[in-house]
């Protein structure tokens, strides 16, 4: 049966009432996953975009704005990470940011028209002292009126009661990719790790926001693995990233074939066929990405963006360039009549998401 326990707060559109495809029923199989991959293109945009329309508002997409308050140093050797201690990546350890740096920040991105802020550490797993200075972060940012997410590593379950008590609403931990790849990736935690504090995280009542990374030299099995492992989470993330590695010279990764950006297309639809009701975002790699791509990638459902000039420690399209894109693609509101255009590109105001 299709998850019906997601607690997103967006109801689902009433005027496209088309039933339901087959494909979008669970429990998923990674064999079905893995034919929904192999559809002709057209037809899986097709089913991605009629399921987005049946639980999305057309032309909704989510900013959401990253900041890593604690870089570099991580004992952890990910092989995709720059912030990995152990590789030469040229990123520097530092400590844990204030609260008055984290609240210029958090405020400038709401300005921007961010409505989500993730903050972010270089942690294995928080100490409890660490979710103490963290709750300070994570009460001032929801202060300001912003929707609080963060990803610092795993966590034991009083550790993500705190948080929830704290006023987070979002907690960020990535599968990244299959269990039988996961290995290949890194060896100084194990898939069920990972599992574990998405358990502690959902027993908590925080929303989970978990996805996975496309282009790490996986096989197409794996990245149907990656989808099946998410779709079937009880219920499935709120939040489902999807990012397109960024190959760091230095990490194990660096030389990685770049993903096919059809494939990574693929990957986008058919996170939105099998998980409707997630925020299903664009991620890591819209640098690399070009705009028709991530044109693409919003046909087949995807509905969030981070927003901002940065990631943790890589880079982002500038926000100049992201309002111009929402403009251009008619997003977010903005109307793109070839009249109006210059106009609204002057004065455009991202205003952010309806969920
Ligand atoms: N340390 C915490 C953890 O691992 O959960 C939080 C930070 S970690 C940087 C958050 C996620 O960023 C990773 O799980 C991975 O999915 C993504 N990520 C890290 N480096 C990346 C890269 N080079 N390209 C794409 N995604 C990346
Ligand atoms: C996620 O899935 N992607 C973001 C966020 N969650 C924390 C991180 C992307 C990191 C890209 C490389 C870097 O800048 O460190
Ligand atoms: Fe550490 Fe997270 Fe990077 Fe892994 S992804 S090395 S846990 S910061």
């Amino acid at each position: 049966m299709p998850s019906t326990a997601n607690t997103s707060t967006s109801q689902p559109l009433q005027l496209h009432r088309r039933v339901v495809p087959a494909a979008a029923q669970g429990p998923w199989t990674v064999d079905a996953i893995q034919a929904l991959l192999d559809k002709p293109l057209m037809d899986l945009l097709f089913e991605a975009q009629t399921v987005h329309r049946q639980h999305w508002p057309a032309g909704d997409i989510e900013l959401a704005t990253l900041l890593s308050v604690k870089t570099g140093g991580c004992p952890e050797n990910c092989g995709y990470c720059p912030q990995a201690a152990e590789f030469d990546t040229g990123v520097k350890a530092e400590k844990l940011m204030e609260v008055d740096e984290v609240v210029r920040a958090a405020q400038a991105a709401k300005d921007a028209g961010a409505t989500r802020f993730c903050m972010g550490a270089a942690w294995r797993a928080p100490k409890d002292r660490d979710i103490e200075k963290v709750s300070a972060l994570i009460g001032a940012v929801k202060g300001l009126g912003l929707q609080t997410c963060a990803t610092l590593g795993m966590l034991e379950s009083h550790q993500a009661q705190a948080l929830k008590d704290a006023g987070l609403d979002y907690y960020n931990h990535n599968l990244d990719t299959a269990p039988e790849y996961y290995t290949d990736v890194v060896s100084t935690r194990a898939y069920q790790d990972r599992l574990d504090t998405l358990q502690h995280v959902r027993s908590a009542g925080i929303s989970v926001c978990c996805g996975g990374i496309v282009g790490m030299g996986e096989a197409p099995v794996h990245r149907a693995g990656l989808i099946a492992q998410l779709a079937n989470l009880q219920p499935y993330p709120e939040s489902v990233p999807i990012n397109s590695l960024v190959r760091v010279p230095g990490t194990p990764l660096a030389d990685s074939e770049p993903v096919d950006p059809f494939d990574f297309v693929r990957v986008i639809a058919v996170a939105r066929i099998t998980m409707p009701k997630a925020r299903v975002r664009l991620s890591a790699g819209r640098q690399q990405m070009g705009e028709a791509v991530q044109a693409l990638c919003f046909m087949a459902g995807a509905n969030s963006i981070f927003y901002g000039d940065k990631l943790l420690v890589t880079g982002n399209p500038d926000v100049d360039a992201d309002v111009q894109l929402l403009v251009k693609l008619g997003l977010n509101g903005h109307r793109t009549t070839t009249t109006e255009t210059d106009d609204l590109q002057a004065h455009a105001q991202p205003q952010g998401a309806c969920a």
